[in-house]
């Protein structure tokens, strides 16, 4: 690696690349050995940023491999299952989803049937943005580029519930933040019939109880229907519109845009669906009295109270109106996220009577979050944010490893060793900081 990284950050450099080498399952990389062995939606995209930085092969490779369970109606599926792997290598499996017996599934792979934070246009160009041959790098995009058109054809076509240019999740493993207290409202409001309740709980400890058996009971209703869009739209009890979900929608439209001019497709319906939901976040999911993004439940057209990391999300937006940035960033700063933890930035509100410093999704900090947080104040220029973000980050990884997730306050290491993203991200944070060094 280059000389301008200091030895420490030479060593955290080794560190991670050593970590992805490691997970590398010679087609894809493992979410984390152990726990996750399958390839996941948004942690390929981050992954692919990392690996665009140390192997450029494999990162093109992790994302082809990921669209490989791409659905015939775009739908891009939020975990793509190793074929190789022993029949309960995790919960919920192949067993739960049923793909094979959907007809617009791919044949010969087995995936879910959810979505995740559609990041992956914006990982794309980012891995063209770095590319060492421009040629080499153009065609890659030219290759991806009808599959993340696809996707988001999908996503505008589906999951648009409330007409508005936002889209729905329907399941709280949709959002990527599992278990956050946002969702403990409309999941509390569903009523479980006895049989719901899973004969035995998953292999692991975090989340589970009956939360666990209402991801299952969510699971098999949109299963059992088909995974029918109409079905989700009339009936589906979990339907909400989410701050952090959509700002990668946005970012993620916005580089599809890029990528159809660098690839010679027409940009526009791209740059149309961003605006409509750079709109519809600021008249939907802005909240002025909290001075904060919430998401919204669709099904009693609330917003929901509790604030968490995804509040941050929009920063995501390049054109978030400066009044609306000055507000996130004072919310970030204060004693409700940063100003209050060693180890930045908290995934949930400190100050809400959710908050947990162990709880997974619930107030550690994890590496994803605060990527996406610093990658957005470098957008709206905000150096002393990025740097806080930056800083933070590495005194995690530094002092605990490339763990799943840390504890806010002290910043103790949670979850499972060696996880993809935690590794991956480090690398893209010391190569950008390289990089404008050198500028
Ligand atoms: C559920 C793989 C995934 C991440 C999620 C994280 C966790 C799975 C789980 O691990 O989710 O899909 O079993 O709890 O919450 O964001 O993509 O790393």
């Amino acid at each position: 690696m280059s000389s301008r990284l200091t030895g420490d950050e030479t060593a955290l450099w080794q560190a991670a690349a050593r970590v992805l080498d490691a997970n590398w399952t010679g087609t894809s990389t493992a979410a984390s050995p152990g726990l996750y062995p399958h390839q996941w939606s948004w942690d390929a995209a981050f992954i692919s940023m990392g690996l665009a930085r140390h192997r450029r092969d494999r990162a093109e490779a992790e994302l082809l491999a990921l669209f490989r369970g791409q659905w015939a109606d775009g739908m891009l599926p939020h975990i793509v299952f190793n074929s190789t792997l022993a029949r309960h290598a995790f919960f919920p499996g192949p067993e739960l989803w049923r793909s094979d017996r959907h007809p617009a599934a791919p044949a010969g792979v087995r995936t879910s049937g959810l979505l995740q934070p559609p990041l992956h246009a914006l990982a794309a160009l980012r891995l063209h943005a770095s590319a060492p041959d421009r040629d080499a790098g153009r065609a890659f995009l030219a290759r991806l580029y009808p599959m993340l058109d696809a996707q988001h054809r999908h996503l505008a076509t589906t999951r648009d519930l409330s007409g508005s240019g936002l889209v729905a999740i329907c399941h709280p493993w949709e959002s990527g933040l599992d278990n956050s207290p946002a969702w403990d409202r409309p999941l509390g409001a569903i009523r479980l019939p006895p049989s719901a309740y899973a004969p035995g709980h998953p292999p692991r400890t975090l989340p589970t109880g009956e939360d666990y058996d209402r991801y299952v009971w969510l699971v098999t209703l949109y299963r059992d229907a088909g995974y029918d869009p109409a079905y989700l739209r009339a009936e589906h009890p979990f339907a909400v519109e989410d701050p952090l979900f959509n700002a990668t929608y946005l970012a993620s439209a916005r580089a599809l845009a890029e990528i159809a001019v660098i690839v010679g497709a027409d940009p526009v319906p791209h740059r149309e669906r961003a605006d409509r939901v750079h709109r519809a976040l600021l008249a939907r999911l802005w909240d002025r009295e909290t001075g904060s993004f919430r998401a919204r439940d669709l099904r009693d057209d609330r917003l929901l109270p509790v604030i968490t990391a995804a509040a941050f999300g929009p920063l995501l937006d390049p054109e978030l109106p400066a009044p609306v940035v000055r507000n996130l960033v004072d919310l970030l700063l204060s004693s409700r996220f940063a100003g209050a933890a060693g180890y930045p930035v908290p995934t949930c509100d400190i100050q809400a009577p959710a908050f947990d410093r162990g709880g997974y999704w619930r107030g550690p900090t994890w590496i994803s979050t605060n990527w996406l947080i610093w990658y957005g104040s470098t957008l709206h220029g905000l150096p002393v944010v990025a740097d806080l973000l930056y800083g933070a980050t590495m005194r995690l990884v530094r002092q605990s490893g490339f763990r799943e997730f840390f504890d806010p306050f002290d910043g103790t290491g949670r979850g499972s060793h060696d996880y993809a993203w935690s590794a991956a991200l480090v690398l893209d944070l010391l190569a950008a900081r390289r990089a404008s060094q050198a500028a």
